[in-house]
């Protein structure tokens, strides 16, 4: 691409179509402020926040993972990439996280230990705020300490757990272990959820549910918690 190509380039020249392949390269170049203001021209067209999220920001990072498995890309493109999709997520944020209701409950959330992976995780909380929930983000890399830490902390209702390494997804069980073994286990609704995970598995750790993507989450979170208040009452 010549830089006079390149100065005179404008994204709000492409037709929706073009402009969501267009992200999806620019996501895939790591451009940051190009995503941002992609971002931005699909919400004044009109688009709602999750369709942008869905189609421009995670079907760009499905196309980053793929490149990423084959040896095509390598970590420091994929951080780059990662960043220019958290420019976007910042611009949805205030959009997804919209809600004017008192909380409906509280989550802690927090990706497991030897897990550095947070894009999911960031993406649950905001649908989770969005849901009506108050979230608390402990981060990532959490070890059972640092969970239990935090749940004796801030007292939530639900405790979520991220995970996207196979090598990862079993410390879930050490974290739902521990919760058995003092004694807390039902103390809290357990949920989980990331790439490598499926239904079978969030059974087999003892989890209350397995949530396959960010609005599952926020769907699940509510029906748990009314079955429990329901079930209190
Ligand atoms: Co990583 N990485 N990575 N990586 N990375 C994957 C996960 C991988 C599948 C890529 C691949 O090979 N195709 C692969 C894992 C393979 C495996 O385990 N079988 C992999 C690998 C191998 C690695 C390293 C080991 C690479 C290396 O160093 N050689 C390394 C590990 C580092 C570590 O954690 N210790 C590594 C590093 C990285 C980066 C740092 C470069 C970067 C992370 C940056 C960041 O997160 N800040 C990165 C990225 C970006 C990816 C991919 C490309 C994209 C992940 C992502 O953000 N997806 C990923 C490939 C892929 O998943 N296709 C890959 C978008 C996001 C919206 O989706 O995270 O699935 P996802 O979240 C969804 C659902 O899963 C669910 O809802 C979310 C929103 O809808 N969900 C939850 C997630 N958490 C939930 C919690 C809940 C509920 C639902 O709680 C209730």
């Amino acid at each position: 691409m010549t830089e006079e190509f390149d100065d005179d380039f404008n994204l709000n020249e492409l037709d929706d179509q073009e402009l969501v392949t267009q992200m999806h390269d620019d996501l895939y170049d790591g451009l940051k402020d190009e995503i941002v203001e992609g971002t931005e021209i699909l919400l004044d067209r009109g688009w709602g926040a999750e369709k942008v999220l869905n189609e421009a920001l995670v079907g760009g990072m499905q196309i980053v993972g793929v490149d990423f498995r084959d040896g095509i890309l390598f970590v420091p493109e994929v951080l780059l990439a990662a960043n220019a999709m958290k420019g976007g997520m910042g611009v949805l944020k205030p959009l997804l996280a919209e809600t004017g209701v008192k909380p409906i409950g509280k989550m802690v959330i927090g990706t497991v230990k030897g897990d550095i992976h947070d894009i999911g995780k960031n993406l649950v909380g905001m649908m989770m705020e969005g849901a009506g929930f108050e979230v608390v983000d402990i981060g990532i890399n959490n070890s059972v300490d640092e969970y239990l830490a935090a749940l004796e902390e801030h007292q939530p209702d639900i405790l979520g757990l991220s995970a996207l390494l196979t090598t990862t997804m079993p410390y879930m069980k050490v974290v739902i272990d521990e919760l058995v073994k003092r004694n807390l286990r039902s103390q809290y609704i357990v949920m989980v959820g990331g790439a490598p995970l499926n239904e079978e598995f969030g059974e087999a750790v003892g989890a209350d549910a397995y949530c396959r993507d960010a609005a599952e989450a926020a769907a699940q979170a509510t029906r748990l918690i009314e079955a429990r208040r329901t079930a209190n009452a």
